[in-house]
């Protein structure tokens, strides 16, 4: 008998031990469970794909296209964006609204100048004007909305 209740003794202490332990590994899951909610919710966050070059045709939809360029080569100063947008035949199209948002991808939240309204010239031109701050990596990410749904997102990278 009192050899049984050692062996009980030795039991319950592995159990007082490992106990804890335990609740630290399911404790850890269900940290990276969250974490992974999280990278849910950053998947929501839009995407903006890579556009051709400037002076390409960018296919938007409903066979509306896209070209956009720049005053001069971008470097630093301001630099003026413009977007034209066209119909299946060619035709120049005003009824779309753009935006952008300029920064540094390795400087994230650095120089972020937010989403700014295109204007419209009288040519029909959307005209933006960025100012380039500093050398590095920058990216332009330009969204087109119609009756007030983005419909097209897609983004410019370039060095300075
Ligand atoms: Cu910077």
């Amino acid at each position: 008998m009192p050899r049984m209740n050692k062996r009980a003794v030795f039991v319950l202490s592995i159990l007082i031990v490992s106990l804890p332990l335990l609740f630290l590994y399911y404790g850890g899951e269900a940290r990276s469970a969250s974490s992974t909610a999280g990278g849910l919710a950053t998947e929501k966050t839009p995407v903006f794909a890579p556009m051709p070059g400037p002076g390409k045709k960018v296919p938007i939809e409903g066979g509306y296209y896209l070209i956009y360029g720049f005053d001069k080569k971008p470097k630093l100063g301001m630099v003026i964006m413009k977007v034209e947008i066209f119909t299946a035949e060619g035709k120049k199209d005003t009824s779309f609204e753009a935006k952008a948002d300029a920064g540094m991808p390795s400087m994230k939240g650095a120089h972020e100048t937010g989403d700014r309204p295109f204007t419209v010239s009288k040519k029909g031109d959307y005209l933006l004007p960025v100012n380039i701050v500093m050398p590095g990596d920058w990216e332009i990410r330009l969204t087109l909305l119609k009756e007030g749904k983005a419909i097209f997102r897609g983004r410019y990278n370039f060095d300075v």
